[in-house]
This record gives structure tokens, sequence and C-alpha cells, in this order.
């Protein structure tokens, strides 16, 4: 082919995608939620050019700037309206956007009162007059708030909502609202399936990648507000000088977005370095002792956390692994968690830092149940804490299982803040392969009712402190980021970032809301398409369940990878934490007895929780196998046995994902191609996974049971 003629070859494929407009529908995920694709109805589109022609945003900083960039660009891609900047309110259909500050058109307006009450990091949305004129007005105390209602009104656009009559006040129900990023130093991430870090190391701080703002933007369109860039297995280093330097590049990048940025740190960081490469011990220090109340290493953290705030002027504070999975902790040293948390809340108190301290604890040397361990630990030092201390646990008491009991230490501490710790990752709910929709899970955690202050005390008062009146709330999702192209791996785990956004601002919200929201926004605005989506994506973490540990089984995957199944592993000699540990199958029976007649685990619940799962009648079935050891043939409330019932468990969950796989057969050529064909074969993988899932379980327990 000579030089013209592959020209002219160029120029009619050029021609054919510009006709059928297939190059700009192809979707690569990369966009998020926030591609602001056209609105198709064109009375909708009316509407838009009538409310909005231009904008007013008083004053300049860089959080503003990203405020007119945002609304330039939504408008544009979803009216197809050139939004012009001016500088008052002169006629109709203009965005009003300031603070009391920033604006005298918001101070004309008399809200002072209402916007007091929003608290820093709330925004009200109103069609009002300004000025004699029609205007929709964004509202707040802060200039990040600000943004945060940008990014809403944007999303009532793309959710087609009506425009005209518009009265909203929004306030987050949580203070801290962290990504928690299991980030190596070496660019790997624990527990990650959608690619290498974000972060390049070796790149930064002299190279920006465009990426990290673009992660802080589509953080700050959720309200998310603070990021833990690395893995709470800390490697020491990321305190270094030259480290420090590398973190005030992505700290600057994500301030114009409301993001702050925090780091998990290695107890032991004042020792000097392990000898042992891969160690978890060992520090970048020259101190024979890690000691929290020996007064060298006090004053160790002291000068770290200093030299952080010279470089990183509004650094969040620290996560702490501590006594965990061969993380160093002040249990070395003979004190309490309680110890090492406050010298480290010590040394973060005048610049206004926090410790998060994990509550992820458990030995296998004492402890018969690891499931009790956490709750040993901490409730005793209820009280103890400084008050710029959180412990963070997560949603159950042993670790990110497919469906858990809520953690018995929420509702247990009023003296101290708790923090949620989800999993956004899904460690052990098919990995970045399987379509799991996330959000009704963490409802089910935020909506239970601990009885802690009698009925009406769910995990969601705890957590937002209206409970305990508690000074500070926090919630944080390990992160499901990557530098896969789509950010996530699988289309549909974007949801799951989006989902954990959204509820971390407002954990009232349902998870259909959620989950229509985010497909308005990605996939398809077309009700019929909204509606099967949703349909798929609320059944599909109940089929993983299903698939993968029904009745309260748990744990019971591969070890170390936790993808697979392996009800079979057993560690000889030792058989505690392998899955005969937690499943406990034999002739007689199978589920773990953490009854008052076994380990008694249902004791640190609240009665009556705790009544209700210690007898066998009471328990919900969801948990049954989670708290009782049980017959074979134990009658079920179905009437079936329970071994026909964990059978029609394992059969309802590959049920389930044949159905999503001829649902979403039924989207061909109503979404974007793209999409469609990558959940398609990440369907055909989900139903290969849940086959062998069924297949080794039945064979394992049926060994037993028949
Ligand atoms: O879920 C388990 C994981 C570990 C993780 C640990 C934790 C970061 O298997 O990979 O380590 O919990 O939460 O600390």
């Amino acid at each position: 082919m000579n030089s013209r003629h592959a020209f002219q070859v160029l120029c009619v494929v050029a021609v054919f995608f510009a006709l059928t407009g297939s190059a700009a529908r192809a979707n690569d995920g990369y966009g998020l939620w926030l591609n602001y694709d056209r609105l198709a109805d064109p009375a909708r589109l009316q509407t838009g050019r009538e409310i909005f022609s231009a904008a007013v945003v008083p004053s300049d900083s860089a959080t503003l700037r990203v405020v007119r960039e945002e609304i330039k660009r939504g408008l544009d891609g979803l009216l197809g309206i050139d939004l012009s900047f001016a500088e008052t309110v002169a006629h109709n259909g203009v965005i009003l956007v300031g603070t009391l500050r920033t604006s005298a058109a918001i101070r004309s307006l008399g809200w002072d009162t209402e916007l007091k009450e929003l608290g820093r990091e709330g925004f009200l949305i109103r069609s009002s007059q300004v000025n004699g004129h029609r205007a929709t007005v964004i509202a707040a105390n802060e200039e990040v708030s600000l943004l945060y209602g940008t990014f809403h009104l944007l999303r009532l656009i793309q959710t087609k909502r009506t425009l005209d009559k518009i009265d909203i006040a929004s306030r987050p129900h949580v203070q801290y609202r962290l990504l928690n990023h299991w980030d190596n130093m070496d660019g790997s991430i624990e527990r990650g399936y959608a690619g290498r870090s974000l972060w390049q190391w070796d790149e930064l701080p002299a190279k920006i990648d465009p990426r990290y703002q673009h992660y802080a933007r589509a953080n700050a369109s959720l309200g998310l507000n603070g990021t833990v860039v690395n893995n709470v297995n800390a490697n020491p280093i990321i305190l270094q000088p030259e480290y420090l330097e590398k973190l005030r590049a992505l700290a600057d990048t994500f301030r114009p977005y409301g993001i702050k940025l925090f780091l998990s740190i290695r107890f032991s960081s004042p020792l000097r370095p392990a000898r042992q490469a891969g160690s978890r011990r060992g520090g970048i220090g020259d101190l024979e002792t890690a000691d929290p109340l020996d007064p060298e290493v006090r004053q160790w953290w002291k000068d770290k956390v200093k030299e952080i705030y010279a470089v990183i002027p509004d650094f969040g504070g620290f996560l702490v692994k501590a006594n965990s999975e061969g993380m160093p902790g002040p249990q070395d040293y003979g004190r309490h968690h309680a110890d090492g948390a406050n010298m480290l809340a010590s040394a973060l108190k005048p610049y206004g830092g926090i410790v998060m301290w994990r509550a992820f604890v458990y030995d296998a040397k004492t402890d018969s149940d690891r499931a009790k361990r956490a709750y040993k630990e901490f409730v005793p030092l209820d009280g103890v804490f400084a008050s710029n201390v959180f412990v963070q646990a997560k949603n159950g008491p042993i670790d990110f299982q497919p469906r858990e009991p809520v953690h018995p230490l929420f509702g247990a501490m009023p003296k101290t803040p708790l923090m949620l710790e989800l999993q956004i990752t899904q460690e052990y709910l098919g990995h970045s392969k399987h379509l799991v929709y996330l959000a009704p899970m963490w409802k089910e955690y935020l909506d239970f009712d601990t009885h802690a202050k009698g009925s009406g005390s769910s995990v969601a008062t705890v957590i937002d402190g209206s409970l305990h009146d508690y000074a500070m709330t926090g919630i944080a999702g390990v992160a499901n980021t990557g530098s896969d192209r789509n950010w996530c791996g699988h289309f549909f785990a974007q949801a799951n970032w989006y989902a954990f956004g959204r509820l971390a601002w407002d954990h009232q919200l349902s998870a259909e809301t959620i989950a229509d929201e985010w497909i308005c926004m990605t996939l398809s605005r077309d009700e019929q398409v909204v509606r099967t989506v949703n349909a798929m994506m609320m059944g599909s973490w109940e089929a993983c369940i299903n698939y993968m540990t029904p009745l309260g089984l748990h744990h019971i995957m591969q070890a170390g990878f936790h993808y697979g199944p392996q009800p079979s592993y057993a560690n000889a000699p030792r058989q505690d934490w392998t899955s005969v540990y937690y499943h406990r199958a034999d002739k007689h029976g199978v589920g773990f007895d953490r009854s008052s007649t076994g380990s008694n685990a249902t004791s640190q619940y609240f009665s009556p929780v705790r009544e209700r799962f210690d007898n066998v009648a009471t328990c919900p079935e969801k948990y049954l196998l989670w708290f009782h050891h049980l017959p074979w043939d134990h009658k079920m409330a179905s009437g079936r046995t329970l071994w026909q019932e964990i059978q029609r468990h394992y059969d309802a969950g590959i049920e389930t994902v044949k159905q999503m796989q001829t649902t979403w057969e039924t989207l061909k050529g109503r979404i974007d191609p793209e999409i469609f064909s990558h959940v398609q074969g990440k369907l055909e993988t989900q139903l290969q996974d849940a086959t062998i899932w069924h297949d080794t379980c039945l064979a394992y327990f049926g060994s037993f049971a028949n």
C-alpha cells in the first residue's frame, strides 16, 4: 500500500467512525462515573439551556478553579452548554457558587443560620432569586464544600432529576471519610486485583502522573476527604526524608480536591533497620527500643512528626497495625495498645493530626476462638485512649468474609471513637473477577442493631457518633484501585468504590438508590436498562455468599490466596485457623460452636442480640454455622435438613450467576459495546468459579453428610 492509498483508507475509517459514532462511544472505563455523557432527552436539554447559561464563582483559589472547571466540563458534556463565567448574577439562568466569605451575593441571601448548621463540609443547593433573577445557588462555608455541591448538582443532572425547584441541604454524617490503600513501596498491592499501585514512587516528586489528579477528583466527587496511601503492613522507609518529598508532591496534588494525606506507619520505625530482608520488624532509626514509654522513643516520634508537618502542613495522621500478623507493637514491650496509640497521638496533637489504631488482632497461641480477641484486648482500654485516637475495627470479628455477624466491638466502647473499616477490594469475594455489588452488605452492617443502648443502637449510630456522642467520627474503605486502565479491574467493581464514598457521606442512602445513580452515570439512563442492571447488582452479593459460604460458613477459601475453595485445608499438626478449624465438619455435623456451650463468643454481644445468636432456634439462619455446630439432619425453618439446605444454597448461587448472564445478554446493543463484552467475559469466569465452589464444597461436606 503506498502512502496515498494508506491515507485514503485512513480517511474512510475516520469517516466511518464519525458517522457511526462508535469511536466516541467505546468506553474503556477510565472516566468512571464522571464521563458526563450527553443526556439523550432533548426536552431535558431545553430545560438545561433555560436554567443554566452562565456561572458566577467569585474569588480565586486552587479549589475554586476546580469548581469552575468541573461545572464547565459537566454542563458541556451533559447538556451541550458552552458555559460562560460572569462577575455578577445579571440575568436568569445563572449558577452562583460561593461561601459567605467569597460572595456578597450569597451573604445577601440571609442563609447564615442554615449554613452554620451545615458545618464545615455541608452545602446548600437551591433554586433561588438573586438580584431579582432566577438562579441556582450552591452555598457552603468552605470552598471544598462548594466542590461537593458542584458534584452533587452535576449528579442531579446525570440522574435526570428535575432542576427547576431544587432545595437541598446536605452534610456528611461522618467526619473522616478515608480510603486505605494497601499499596507497597515496590508498587505491588496487598489484596489488589487491578494492576499495580497508582503511586509511582520512582518518578515522584519530579514527575506527577496526571492520574493522581484524576484519582483525587473521583474521590472528591463522592465527598471522600482523605487517603492513607500505603499498606498497613507498613514499610518504615515511607518516613525517610526522601519519601516525605514524594509525599509532599502527592499531598499538593490532592489538596485542591479536599483530600488529606495520611500514612500507615510501622510501630518499630525508631529501631535500626532489620537485618533480614522482608522482615516486618526493624525501622529506619538508630534506637535500641521502640517502647512507647521510653523518652527517647517518644522524642523520636515527636521529631518525625515535626518533620512531616514541615513538608505537609495539613497532614492527616497515622494508621497503625500493631501486634497483629507479625507487625511490631507496644505489647512487645509489655505495654498495651493505648500506650502505643497515645504516644503517637501526643506527637500529632499539636498539629491537629489523628491516630487510627487498628483492632484487627488475634493470636494463634493464646486464643481458641480468634473471633473473640479484639473485644478482649480493646474493651478494657475504653476511656484510656487519647482524644485524637480512633480504634479502627473491621465490620466483622474475623476478616472481611462474604458475610459475618457484626463485630462485637461496635457499641462496646462508648468512650472511644470507633472507626469502621470496610473492604472495597474483594479479597474474599471473587477478587476483581466476580460481579459482587457490596453496598447491600455494608448496609446490613450499618443497619444492624447492636442494642448497646437499647433498640435503635445501629452500627451506623455508633459510627456517626450519635449513639455515644463521639467527639470525632470516621469510616475507612480498603481501596480496590490500581493501575488498570479502568481503575478497578472489573467494571462493576467501580460501583463499590462509588458506593463506599456515597455511604461514607450518607449512610442512610439505600443500596438500590446508589446503584441507580451509578448506573445512570456510567451505563445508561434508559429506565429499563437501569432496572435490569439494578436487579442484577442487588442480587449479586447473596449469590456470592450462596456459592461460597452459605449459612454462616466462613474462611474456607484457598489458604493465603483467598480466591477459590479449599474446605479440606488442614495444616497438620496445627489445626488452628485452617478451613477445618473454621467449619469443623465431621460425620456428626458442621459449624463453629461460638454459643455458650462452645467458645461463648455470643457473650460479647448485647442482650437481646446475645440470646438471639446463642439459641439455635432464634439464631438467624444466615449466621447459623458461625455460631453453632449442628448435626447434618438438623431441621431448618424450611423443613429441610441442614445438609439439604446447604445444597440448596450452593445450587441457588450458581442459578443466580446463570440468571445474571442471561440478563446481561438482554443488554446487548443497549449499552457500550466494550463494557458489554468486558462484563460478558467476567461473568463467564464467575460462572466457572461458582461451579468450582459448588462442586468442591458439596463433594467435601457431602463426604461427611452422606
Ligand atoms: O484480611 C487480612 C489480609 C491481609 C491483611 C490483613 C489486615 C494487610 O489477608 O492481607 O493485611 O487482613 O487487615 O491487616
